[in-house]
């Protein structure tokens, strides 16, 4: 992908606000805030907003304290740029995107996206949007110090689970040396993204593996994570980050599902394939989206019947051998 198209965005526009979806993850995260320093060194203004929380385990990253949800009449800026969102709703500004800033940017790496940007770089063949990033740095002649450097380091390793996964290429690969390269210590990255889990977080497990279920001949497992365990273990979302490996994991399993009931009455659906399956085809069935791989959407409830409808969709592709 070309991204020397951003580079008369530097030279006819000043102000800047970097943002990405709610629940953040680590490429959210990473991302925004590596492109808010670079903008910051290329003499701009930038505004690192995301309107969620940060996740604890993402707090060690330089400037993370500076993330902050949108204050409306207070924060103006001529270009928003949107990382790693697939449409405007994930963003959750709660207005039209044009009302805060003129100019709206969208680079993602989602194959699903609604191009709501001005100008849209998206591309699914990158690892992480953090991998675009670091080549759109690269092409504003912007240098990579070491905070730019454990940001990009911290969303790719998030989006490929440390390489694992089948988005990790060649090119994810050597962008990463690179960084490591600048002083990015891999070991204390993945202690702090992957390891560190907090007590409620692993209570809260215990809780949801109870609930697995495997189905469709051995190729569907599935999780429920309910209102009741969140308040019994005190557990936060963010708590429930990876549990749906337990599922996937498992052999013969190709498809696994975990269910999240929500406050409003919503199920929010996590699906992870593992070979031959298109799961964001599924997700998009239900108004979401995501990757191959990995998707998601949010549906009406209650939990029952939410499950009941998403179980019989997956169980279509399964036996229809769908892709
Ligand atoms: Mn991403």
């Amino acid at each position: 992908m070309d991204f020397s198209i951003f580079k008369s965005l530097l030279t006819e526009y000043n102000s800047f606000i970097v943002t990405s979806h709610v629940m953040p993850d680590g490429d959210a995260i990473g991302s925004v805030l590596a492109l808010t320093m670079a903008l910051e060194k290329a003499g701009k203004r930038a505004l690192p907003v995301i309107n969620d929380a940060v996740p604890k385990k993402y707090r060690f990253l330089p400037r993370s304290q500076n993330v902050r949800p949108f204050i409306p009449e207070v924060d103006k800026a001529e270009v928003m740029v949107c990382l790693d969102s697939g449409d405007s709703e994930r963003l959750e500004f709660k207005r039209d995107l044009r009302d805060i800033c003129p100019l709206v940017v969208n680079i993602d790496h989602h194959r699903s996206n609604s191009m709501y940007g001005d100008l849209n770089l998206v591309d699914d063949s990158y690892s992480s949007v953090g991998e675009m990033v670091y080549f759109l740095l690269k092409s504003l002649d912007i240098n990579i110090d070491y905070d730019i450097a454990i940001c990009l380091y911290t969303s790719i390793i998030t989006d490929t689970g440390s390489v694992k996964y089948s988005n990790t290429t060649p090119s994810c690969l050597r962008v990463l040396a690179e960084l490591v390269e600048l002083g990015v210590r891999p070991d204390i990255v993945n202690r702090e993204v992957f390891e560190k889990k907090s007590l409620e977080s692993v209570m809260l497990l215990k809780e949801v593996l109870g609930t697995l279920k495997v189905s469709a001949g051995g190729k569907l497992a599935y999780m429920t994570v309910t209102k009741d365990m969140m308040i019994k273990t005190g557990a936060r979302e963010e708590d429930t980050d990876g549990f749906i490996n337990y599922a996937r994991e498992i052999e013969g399993v190709e498809v696994a599902i975990i269910f999240k009931e929500q406050d409003n009455l919503k199920v929010k659906v996590g699906f992870r394939a593992n070979q031959w399956v298109d799961v964001s085809k599924i997700a998009e069935e239900f108004g979401g989206g995501g990757h191959v791989k990995a998707a998601g959407c949010t549906v009406k409830g209650p939990l029952d019947k939410a499950q009941e409808l998403i179980l019989a969709s997956v169980n279509k592709y399964l036996k229809e051998g769908l892709q």
